[in-house]
């Protein structure tokens, strides 16, 4: 266990020492408060849902890999592991569920007659948090997802079951808006898309734009709903073509007002999500994040503090975005504890917030317009280095959760306790 007064004093001195820079580090900590991060709900059992006893992760170019032991069986099960998570977490959290992951009482009841009453369990365990939900609709682990086309089908039957579940969605979200009293993010992501060159591009992005018409012709208040939608690179098995590109998504959005998704692993390596939201932003009112950890091909390992989630905080603390950003996060790890994955993972993303906020932006751009560019990377550099973790110690200190690596132990104590006692 880490030391309190120790804790504190570590506090006073980086307080002093970010004071030489002109940063206010318990100026800094209010502003804390202002970031909220989405937790998406399928880390907790591999993106499987409760739709029937065996529900699992099929196809959409989406996979998880791993079988650690502990993942939850039933929805009880699943609320048991996310108040651990909540628990243990400095900061405002909201959750976010995918269709998958309603309450169905053991009947079989398909994505298109989906209702409200699934939810409410989860609309009283928000309340129970005082938080809010987002949605997603889901449209992959389904017979009628299995080869590849949903929203962009040519198959007219296909295409009006995945309308009618993306509407029924929004309407469960709206709802979520309504009785949470804070708007409800509904995100669309759909796998359509092609493995080896499709000769219709154009025939199946004019179907999608066709599907989101109607689908967005319902409006909803703003204050109950927000629809976003997440554009992807590729996928395994739609390595040629997605329909739902990023510049489909981005022209739909701007012609619609509506949310553009974007997910920091459904872009080239070499593309950064932190150089995009100053684009987009110049057109849209408002994006979702779906913050993840790409490696290699797979879009969706566990958040880490990488740089490119701290150009992602930078961009957003910089330009005083939060509150035209929503910050989602999106990884799914069956590899390890569950319970540790959204730790480790929302605690990265939470210091990359705090790390931006830490930063001289005055100085740093006072020497960017005078040109003086060796000076405004040395001290880019220099405060990589500052004593963030004693501010980082001292915060979850405040916040009443563990300090440092304490909540590495909470995590194996669960685990024996709870997780290595199912199934
Ligand atoms: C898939 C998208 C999407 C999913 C979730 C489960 O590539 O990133 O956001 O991860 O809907
Ligand atoms: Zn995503």
């Amino acid at each position: 266990m880490t030391d309190k007064n120790f804790v504190e004093k570590a506090y006073a001195l980086a307080k002093e020492q970010y004071a030489g820079f002109g940063v206010d580090t318990d100026a800094v900590l209010e502003k804390m408060k202002d970031v909220v991060i989405s937790l998406h709900c399928w880390q907790a059992d591999d993106v499987s849902g409760f739709e029937t006893p065996d529900a699992e992760l099929g196809g959409g170019g989406i996979q998880v890999t791993g079988n650690y032991p502990g993942k939850p069986e039933s929805v009880a099960e699943m609320r048991a592991d996310l108040d651990k998570v909540f628990s243990l977490l400095p900061g405002k959290q909201r959750l976010s569920l995918h269709a998958i992951y309603g309450e169905f009482g053991g009947k079989k009841v398909d994505r298109d007659a989906i209702e409200i009453e699934h939810f409410q369990g989860w609309i009283d365990w928000a309340k129970k948090h005082g938080t809010g939900l987002d949605f997603n609709a889901t449209c992959f682990s389904h017979p009628l997802a299995d080869d590849g086309f949903t929203l962009s089908s040519k198959d007219k039957k296909v295409r009006r079951f995945w309308i009618n579940h993306v509407k029924a969605c929004r309407k469960i979200a709206a709802e979520f808006g309504k009785q949470l009293g804070t708007p409800s993010v509904h995100n669309l992501w759909i796998p359509d898309g092609m493995k080896d060159s499709p000769v219709d591009r154009a025939g199946y992005r004019a179907i999608l734009k066709e599907s989101l018409d109607e689908i967005f012709a319902e409006e909803y208040p703003k204050e109950y709903l927000k629809d976003a939608m997440e554009c992807k690179l590729f996928g395994i098995g739609s390595e040629a073509m997605v329909v739902g590109s990023h510049e489909f998504y981005l022209g739909y959005t701007i012609q619609n007002k509506k949310l553009l998704c974007l997910d920091n692993g459904h872009f080239h390596p070499t593309e950064l999500v932190g150089d995009k939201i100053s684009a987009v932003l110049q057109f849209l009112d408002e994006i979702l994040l779906h913050v993840t950890r790409g490696v290699r091909w797979d879009s969706d390992h566990i958040v880490t503090l990488n740089d490119e989630i701290i150009q992602i905080a930078q961009e957003i603390v910089r330009n005083n975005y939060l509150n035209r950003v929503n910050i989602g996060l999106d990884f799914f790890d069956g590899s390890v504890n569950r319970v540790g994955a959204y730790l480790v993972g929302t605690r990265a993303a939470r210091q990359a917030f705090m790390q931006a906020f830490l930063e001289p932006t005055g100085t740093l751009l006072k020497y960017e317009e005078n040109s003086r560019y060796f000076e405004r990377l040395a001290l880019l550099e220099t405060m990589k280095t500052r004593m963030f973790g004693a501010v980082w110690d001292y915060y979850c200190l405040q916040n009443d959760v563990p300090v440092g690596g304490d909540f590495i132990d909470e995590v194996v104590k669960y685990e024996n306790e709870v997780l290595n006692k199912r199934g």
